[in-house]
């Protein structure tokens, strides 16, 4: 088995966080990312967007024979690419992945004050959804926090133990569901770290929601098996990633091919 580390990471969370994540699924960073990689990371967020990337990175995966490969992906724009490979996140990824993981993807976005929430839902990549035995990662980054302003994000705590399709709670829209947690206060630069079979929503403020949400999710697969990609041109962000050597020198795996299947809608 390949490791992605030739150096080991250094341990980031501890005993009680480690132990929290296994219970229930995700973990909160307050204020995890610094402020500089957090600002760089806005302007790359509003260029993403106000120059029409994001729209034509979608329109590369609903149809890549029409659209091709998409000009600039997020992993292309430095302080993304800063991101997905930031120290302090690799040392909690091997905390709670061990030293072997890959890149899976990465979205960006700048979500507007009108973006309805996004119903219940769980991103663990499996089909079928059959067991849980690997573990795949979301790490939710909110670039001002979470606040009055900003739709929350709303958890349910240990639901990733649970094998269960991705939609299986959908029809609940994103209504409250007994036990969970609503995270709705957070501090700028907070990173959620979550089991991707945890089930989630975002939920929109009923009285209305008043600014522009800075949000970046990337995620993370153990080693061992093979994930299916999200994304048609998957093999030419993996090359892209491995070409611009993110990850550097610790991390020479980070973007290997072998541990993916293929494409599939
Ligand atoms: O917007 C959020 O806070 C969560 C988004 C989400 O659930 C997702 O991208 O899967």
């Amino acid at each position: 088995m390949s490791s992605t580390s030739s150096v080991k990471a250094t341990s980031v969370l501890d005993a009680a966080q480690i132990e929290q994540f296994a219970r229930d699924g995700y973990v909160v960073l307050p204020g995890f990312l610094d402020e500089a990689l957090v600002s760089r990371l806005k302007r790359e967020v509003d260029r993403w967007v106000d120059d029409g990337l994001r729209d034509r990175s979608i329109a590369s995966a609903v149809d890549p024979e029409a659209n091709g490969l998409p000009p600039v992906m997020e992993l292309e724009m430095p302080a993304h690419a800063d991101l997905i490979a930031y120290p302090p996140l690799m040392g909690v990824l091997t905390d709670v992945l061990g030293p072997s993981f890959v890149f899976h993807h990465l979205h960006s976005d700048r979500q507007a004050p009108t973006l309805p929430g996004k119903p219940w839902h769980h991103d663990y990549e499996q089909r079928p959804q059959r067991d849980r035995t690997y573990a795949m990662v979301h790490a939710l980054h909110y670039l001002d926090g979470l606040d009055p302003e900003t739709s929350s994000l709303v958890v349910l705590p240990g639901s990733h133990h649970r094998v269960a399709a991705k939609d299986a709670n959908a029809h609940l829209g994103t209504e409250s569901i007994d036990g969970e947690q609503v995270l709705d206060d957070l501090p700028p630069g907070s990173t959620v770290l979550a089991h991707s079979a945890v089930f989630h929503a975002r939920r929109a403020r009923p009285e209305g929601i008043g600014k522009d949400r800075y949000f970046v999710d990337a995620s993370y697969c153990q080693t061992g098996t093979r994930w299916p990609p999200v994304k048609p041109y998957w093999r030419h962000m993996l090359s892209r990633g491995r070409e611009l050597g993110i990850g550097g020198q610790q991390w020479p795996h980070l973007f290997d091919e072998e541990h993916f299947e293929e494409f599939r809608r």
